[in-house]
């Protein structure tokens, strides 16, 4: 991008400053960083980002001597802010360990910072569990965000349905079509009591071997929840409890908390209420995954899938391919996305 009224030369001269006050920072710091560590760092090992509280990290080792405790660790500079349930390389050292290598992400949950920028807070996520329940009753609409926002982050969504002690079949058969519609387009449902325990082994099984979320208005149940899943909030040894972090600090960075059953919780109030941020149109279509083998069959490349004539999304729900419910909940998101703005809800 060229900056208005420079030439060529003084565009060029810019340059070379900038670069030569990049160089010299990146010696500062590699300066830092070698009096810092003492020259007796471990072994580079893997390991896996529990939480961060500023520049420092928590770092569960994977393997090794250490493996399952949690050490703190800086990260070197060249990497990019790692957040909890990031796959790391780190090196032991004395006071701190380094974080030297970070692990391909396999998903990204971000959310904007203060300034509206989206960053991420957690990484490798595999599975968002949205917690509805028979009451406060679901909004489809509100599914449906919350399902737009995993399949853009590349996680798999589970629909967990809490307070099943409450359903009753008559009363609740709308929700239970609801659950079904979804079912239908590859989204698998539980059903579960956090109170009468109902459900919990399954959910259990479904968790193990894999990172989670749990999302969902407040009061579906999802501290109950938690507190099934974790009895004596398993955080790995080492790490600071959700208790004394709360005590200590008043971040709001995400931990990692380890089930008894195997697989993970990555949680903190702002995952719980994450929601779908500065969403193009074009993305918010691939949210809707039925609708991806249709969108390139419009008449006019800037369809809005609304009114327009030859619109194959209309085509697909009047064919019965395309649930109406799901094209009027993805209208509605649409009509809400701000441009450059957070949406507001979830
Ligand atoms: N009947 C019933 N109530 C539940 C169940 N799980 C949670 N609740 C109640 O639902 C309310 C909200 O629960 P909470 O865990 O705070 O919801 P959160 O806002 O999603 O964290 C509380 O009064 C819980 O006791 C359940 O399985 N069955
Ligand atoms: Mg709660
Ligand atoms: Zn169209």
């Amino acid at each position: 991008m060229k900056k208005k009224g420079l030439n060529e030369r003084q565009l060029q001269r810019i340059q070379k400053i900038q670069d030569a006050k990049a160089a010299r920072a990146a010696r500062q710091q590699a300066k830092a960083e070698t009096t810092t560590v003492s020259a007796a760092l471990g072994p580079p090992q893997r390991g896996l980002v529990i939480s961060h509280y500023g520049q420092q990290l928590e770092i569960e080792a994977l393997e090794g001597d250490l493996r399952g405790e949690v050490v703190r660790c800086f990260q070197r500079s060249n990497l990019e802010p790692l957040v909890t349930g990031d796959e790391v390389i780190w090196q032991a050292g004395d006071p701190l360990g380094v974080v030297v290598a970070q692990s391909p992400r396999r998903s990204v949950l971000k959310r904007p910072n203060l300034f509206n920028e989206l960053k991420p807070v957690a990484a490798n996520i595999d599975h968002v569990v949205i917690v509805i329940a028979p009451f406060p009753e679901p909004h489809a609409n509100l599914i449906d965000r919350y399902l737009v926002a995993t399949e853009l982050m590349g996680s798999q969504a589970i629909l967990l349905l809490n307070k099943a002690d409450l359903l009753d079949a008559q009363t609740h058969r709308p929700l239970l079509d609801l659950l079904a519609l979804y079912g239908s387009l590859g989204y698998p449902s539980l059903q579960v009591s956090s109170r009468q325990g109902s459900g919990i082994a399954a959910l259990q099984e479904q968790l193990a071997g894999s990172n989670s979320v749990f999302v969902g208005q407040s009061g579906v149940g999802k501290s109950a929840l938690v507190n099934a899943l974790l009895p004596d909030c398993h955080s790995p040894e080492g790490a600071l409890s959700l208790a004394e972090t709360k005590g200590r600090h008043t971040t709001t960075a995400a931990r990692l908390f380890h089930f008894p059953q195997g697989g993970n919780l990555i949680d903190s109030p702002g995952i719980r209420e994450f929601g779908l941020w500065h969403v193009e149109p074009a993305q918010l279509l691939q949210g809707f995954v039925e609708f991806r083998p249709f969108l390139s069959g419009c008449r006019f490349r800037d369809c809005r899938h609304d009114r327009e004539p030859g619109c194959r999304l209309q085509a697909a729900v009047s064919e019965g391919r395309i649930n109406a419910g799901r094209l009027a909940s993805f209208q509605l998101i649409l009509s809400t996305l701000a441009p450059g703005l957070p949406s507001r809800s979830p």
